[in-house]
């Protein structure tokens, strides 16, 4: 059943629809309450929790300043758990989470796996029939090794785009994404999120778009879209992908977390701007104490300096910040930001 805020009798005409989607950030194992399902559960530490729940996902990326980090996103209705291959598949009615995690390969390895892996995500994602990607979060260790064209971030990537070429998913249609590294030895872990409704992506003014960057930062671009948005009829929500200090196609201040710190911020004001004027995206898009953000940060005792300038850019304490230890995926780059945030649809 759909929420009964719907029904109520205080329905006023212009009254939002409750959204059924919802990210909660907890220290403790996630157990559902009260009609809301688990989706997708990232767990990031060393604990693993025990695998009772197939919509939990630990992810192999620890925290900065504690020991587990669960960032659940809740879905309000029924909640199926399927396998296609390797994939874990999660449904409801308006979202599918897809898992495949691997044990990790070394850079000259890593192209062929990531074919492997990218095919198996898009089987699955054409199994389900009728959806659409949206968002994809990856996540493998030593992502900085190798030089030049060999290193892993690059042979990932090239596995990417060799993968989505063959599925016949087009630049104009990637979805929003992250792809960070762990400071330790973990799997290849690749989370996605598919939708049965529109996914509208947009790109930042400020930067080229990662599909068009120059041949210098490898044989082939990253296929990912800045923001997006999916709109569905009780809701919107807003992805933003991994952000850093990149204006244009190339890293600013490199090694300076403070600077890095103000030039990824201005980035995400430039992408909600942008992302704010989507025809139909309705609600403006606003990064405040509401949004779930991650913040990767590759030095950890950059916490207290990333964390007293994101308060004051939201405006307020978000309870759903989670600071975590990882690599950028360019060597030069100190921490990268990304966000979701759930609004209720004016009906
Ligand atoms: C950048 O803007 C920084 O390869 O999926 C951010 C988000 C980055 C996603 C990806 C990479 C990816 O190029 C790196």
């Amino acid at each position: 059943m759909s929420s009964s805020a719907q029904f109520s009798e205080h329905t006023a005409p212009l009254q939002g629809l409750e959204p059924r989607l919802s990210i909660t950030l907890g220290d403790e194992v996630p157990r559902s309450q009260a009609g809301q399902n688990l989706l997708l559960g990232f767990h990031f530490g060393r604990s693993k929790p025990e695998p009772s729940d197939p919509a939990l996902v630990s992810i192999g990326v620890d925290p900065v300043g504690s020991d587990d980090l669960y960032e659940c996103w809740w879905y309000d209705g029924a909640v199926e758990h399927s396998m296609s291959g390797r994939a874990r598949i999660l449904r409801c009615d308006d979202f599918a989470a897809i898992v495949v995690q691997v044990p990790d390969a070394p850079p000259e390895n890593f192209h062929a796996l990531t074919v492997e892996v990218y095919e198996e995500l898009l089987q699955a994602v054409n199994g389900i029939g009728g959806v659409q990607l949206a968002r994809i979060w990856n996540y493998f260790s030593n992502i900085n090794e190798g030089d030049g064209d060999q290193e892993k971030y690059r042979q990932f990537s090239i596995g990417r785009a060799e993968v989505f070429e063959s599925f016949g998913l087009n630049d104009a249609s990637v979805p929003t994404g992250t792809a960070v590294g762990s400071a330790r030895d973990c799997d290849f872990s690749v989370v996605a999120l598919a939708t049965r409704h529109h996914f509208r992506n947009v790109e930042n003014p400020r930067q080229v778009s990662a599909f068009r960057y120059p041949r210098d930062y490898g044989p082939r671009s990253p296929k990912f879209s800045r923001g997006g948005c999916v709109i569905t009829g009780g809701q919107h929500l807003q992805l933003i992908s991994g952000t850093a200090a990149i204006i244009g196609h190339e890293s600013v201040h490199a090694g300076d977390t403070a600077l890095q710190c103000k030039e990824t911020l201005a980035n995400l004001q430039q992408l909600c701007d942008a992302m704010s004027l989507i025809e139909g995206a309705g609600a403006r898009v606003v990064l405040d104490d509401q949004a779930a953000l991650r913040v990767y940060l590759r030095d950890p005792a950059d916490r207290p300096f990333v964390d007293a300038r994101l308060r004051e850019f939201l405006g307020g304490e978000s309870r759903t910040i989670a600071f975590l230890n990882a690599d950028i995926c360019r060597s030069e780059l100190q921490l990268e930001i990304e966000a979701a945030r759930v609004v209720g649809a004016v009906s």
